[in-house]
């Protein structure tokens, strides 16, 4: 990325804790190619997010390749913005310890996710399932992104990222900027198929739930079609009353263009069956070339490695200037050529 001052700072993540969702698409990835040209683009594999979770060491090195080439598949040009994996710029863990130390223990535990995850893990309440907002704060302020592209799901995050942006700052001088969260005005919360009223999510253990990006064409159509509606037959959007069939539209919508009223046109007096295997269809279409793509990068994993050694160099470059002023600011001893 070759920075151009003018523009402001786009960061945003994603965790490669499974094959990517349809959700993760819809809601983050497929938006972030989009951004390249207006705005100083910064996205990253978060694996250390990852560990909040128990994770087996070789799974988590694989999908963090397959993660890395399905963003450089959905149209992420390294040329244009930065790609990285987070554990290759430890300036991240450097930022996370000092806004840990502006930021409340109360601010942490009233996070959704963190309540969400520790009802799910029991076993494993482990302190990063806590401590995670911070870091994604020190992910976003270490390149003082003004813009953030998220799903609905992480907007809260967002929110307190800001909050410990505006303490310090009171405390220590402006040293941040502001971030914002974006959403996508359809699809920023793509739900389960099984259960329409939770959001659609990498972990869940119900696999016809959840569209992977790595679903071939039979799996994608067989999980629509098993898709959970309602019993009165009308496809209407309707999130409230009918969280399964909007849904089921919504994804139309972004694979399409049609707006809500034309897909109803469309399937006026038709079943449901007729929907699912539209929607179906059209998310194959949608996600053919990402997929051809993504296989043919996967197999070059000399190429994968140089775009990530490239990636992290700039992102610590980049990222450097501003941890070494939050250091001055905060009171410790900087050394000259060091
Ligand atoms: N269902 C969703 N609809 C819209 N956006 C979504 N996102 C996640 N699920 C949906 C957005 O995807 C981006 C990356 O998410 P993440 O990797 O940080 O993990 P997550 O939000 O915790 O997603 P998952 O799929 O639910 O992962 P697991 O199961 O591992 O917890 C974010 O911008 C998120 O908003």
């Amino acid at each position: 990325m070759e920075k151009d001052n003018a523009k402001k700072i786009v960061f945003s993540g994603i965790q490669p804790t499974g094959s990517f969702t349809l959700g993760n698409y819809i809601g983050a990835v497929r938006n972030w190619p989009l951004l390249q040209d207006e705005y100083n683009c910064i996205y990253s594999v978060v694996d250390q997010h990852a560990l909040t979770v128990r994770q087996d060491p070789a799974t988590l090195r694989k999908r963090t390749y397959e993660a890395f080439a399905m963003l450089l598949a959905s149209g992420i040009d390294p040329e244009k913005s930065m790609l990285f994996v987070q554990s290759h710029n430890p300036i991240h863990s450097q930022l996370n310890w000092i806004l840990a130390c502006n930021v409340q223990y109360g601010e942490l535990t009233r996070m959704t996710q963190f309540k969400d995850k520790s009802a799910k893990h029991p076993e494993n309440i482990n302190g990063g399932l806590l401590t995670y907002p911070v870091l994604m704060a020190a992910d976003i302020l270490a390149y003082n992104a003004a813009v953030v592209p998220v799903g609905i799901d992480q907007k809260q995050h967002v929110e307190l990222a800001r909050n410990i942006a505006q303490r310090f700052n009171s405390v220590y001088g402006e040293t941040f900027v502001m971030p914002e969260a974006i959403s996508p005005k359809v699809g920023a919360k793509i739900m389960s198929l099984q259960e329409p009223t939770k959001k659609m999510s990498k972990s869940d253990e119900n696999l016809n739930a959840t569209i992977l990006l790595s679903d071939d064409k039979d799996a994608i159509m067989r999980k629509f079609k098993r898709a959970v509606t309602d019993s009165d037959g009308e496809i209407r959007y309707d999130v409230e009353n009918k969280p399964g069939v909007s849904n089921l539209m919504g994804i139309y919508n972004v694979f399409t263009g049609k707006s809500f009223e034309e897909i109803e046109k469309e399937f006026q007096g038709q079943g449901y069956g007729v929907l699912k295997e539209a929607v179906g269809q059209a998310v194959v279409d949608g996600l053919a070339p990402i997929q051809g793509e993504y296989n043919r990068i996967l197999s070059d994993k000399a190429y994968l490695e140089g775009v990530m050694k490239d990636g992290a160099m700039k992102a610590q470059r980049y990222s450097q200037r501003i941890l070494d002023k939050v250091y001055r600011k905060v009171g410790f001893v900087q050394l000259k050529n060091k």
